[in-house]
């Protein structure tokens, strides 16, 4: 079936693929990626527990003293830049609530967080839901791609100014993305939702930046543009949906779950791995920029997503198209930034575009940051087959199917959400 789902699907997915099979000349070729296992070759991975002074990190306080601070700022300064506050002017707008949502199981809230004073400013609109036979419920939080309006059938969820002014056909994509979402599963296993369109913060193009907030809250963040990039602005926006449940008596805030899928998996892993208040990590098929292994010539590489996306990534990242072995890290050493926090990596068996076993690996190689903290990860170097979880800690899961976030998927984290919470 041909329906709008299908063609955002393409239109996000295959644009670099159509690109280069049209060959329109662009700076990537059909040599910039690989599917053949055969031909992926060696890497060596910088090492995570040592630092750059060549000292061996042994515990927890080492790791936490000298050198998680030494790969956060390598991170910042050659991937994805550096990481702004909250605006000092932030403030909550509560627009509606609808405590029978759900059938009654749910009170559904919308709010707008407001980033500066002045009412025309920037505003991430928010919709929350959360479960009414719980009186303080963990959430699960996370950016939206197709409007709030398209994670649930519920009409009452509204179509923001935001979504509408670049979509005039404001419905189309009611409800389009509720497999994406399963709000009724979570509420029914007591947990909330809370999720917002991705693009409020900065539209995902090229030029975004010049209406996003990199732009309007340039001064009052006291932060220049080229400092951060996208994917560094969609994860401080899971941010400040932190600081608002923060402020919401219904919401446990020690018990946030910030997720992401595809692009907004590589954005909720840098925007956790500032937040240490983020208690729990989903990344879903974040691939190349999110949780696989960069120097893996496997699926999309460096080169492919700095052609396609320059916006994600700070300029300082372009350096390293096709040599990405020169790179001070590699996306491992993301994920142990995470640590001791529980932390959740999905593939999708089809979605040779992530590299399902360099997200694996990357998590894999992340494991020993846990183990300074006396927590168990991945138990062992070969990916499981298929529909099988595994790990503690870090946990791990390989579906069935194409690039997408799915029921099963749900139901994994939930399940390990209920583990790690001890509920
Ligand atoms: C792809 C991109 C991936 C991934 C994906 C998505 O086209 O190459 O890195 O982010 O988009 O976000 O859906």
């Amino acid at each position: 079936m041909f329906n709008l789902k299908n063609r955002y699907f393409i239109s996000a997915r295959a644009i670099g693929h159509i690109l280069v099979l049209l060959g329109f000349g662009l700076a990537a070729s059909t040599q910039d990626f690989n599917y053949d296992e055969s031909k992926v070759g060696s890497h060596a991975l910088p090492e995570l527990l040592r630092n750059r002074d060549g000292k061996k990190i042994r515990d927890s306080r080492q790791w936490e003293r000298t050198r998680r601070p030494e790969v956060h700022s390598l991170f910042a300064t050659h991937v994805y830049g550096r990481m702004p506050g909250r605006p000092v002017a932030m403030h909550f707008v509560s627009v509606k609530d609808d405590n029978m949502a759900l059938g009654g199981r749910a009170t559904r809230k919308e709010i707008d967080i407001h980033f500066t004073s002045d009412a025309g400013g920037p505003v991430l609109h928010l919709v929350a839901w959360l479960p009414n036979a719980v009186p303080k419920a963990p959430v699960f939080i996370g950016l939206n791609f197709m409007g709030n309006h398209s994670v649930h059938a519920d009409t009452g969820i509204t179509v923001t100014d935001t979504w509408r002014s670049l979509h005039p056909d404001k419905e189309a994509t009611r409800a389009l993305q509720t497999e994406r979402w399963q709000v009724d599963t979570l509420v029914a296993h007591g947990y909330g939702l809370a999720t917002a369109w991705y693009q409020d913060l900065e539209p995902d193009r090229v030029d975004g930046w010049r209406t996003g907030i990199r732009s309007t809250l340039a001064e009052s963040l006291g932060i220049r543009p080229t400092e951060w990039a996208a994917l560094a602005v969609w994860g401080w926006g899971l941010s400040r949906i932190l600081d608002w449940l923060e402020t919401e008596p219904r919401a446990d805030a020690m018990r946030v779950v910030a997720t992401g899928h595809s692009r907004l998996g590589k954005g909720a892993l840098w925007g956790a791995a500032n937040d240490t208040r983020l208690a729990m990590v989903v990344s879903n098929e974040s691939g190349e920029g999110g949780a696989a292994i960069s120097r893996r010539n496997f699926g999309e590489t460096v080169t492919r997503i700095n052609t396609n996306f320059p916006h994600w990534f700070i300029d300082a990242y372009k350096v390293y198209n096709g040599a990405p072995e020169r790179l001070p890290v590699d996306q491992h050493m993301l994920l142990a930034l995470i640590a001791p926090r529980p932390l959740y990596v999905t593939s999708a068996a089809e979605d040779l575009w992530a590299d399902p076993t360099g997200e694996y690996l990357g998590a894999w190689h992340a494991c020993s940051a846990y183990s300074l903290y006396g927590k168990k990860g991945l138990p062992s170097p070969t990916p499981p087959g298929v529909n099988q979880p595994i790990g503690a800690t870090v946990r791990y899961h390989r579906r069935t199917g194409k690039h997408d976030v799915t029921l099963y998927d749900w139901q994994q984290y939930i399940a390990f959400a209920d583990e790690m919470f001890a509920k």
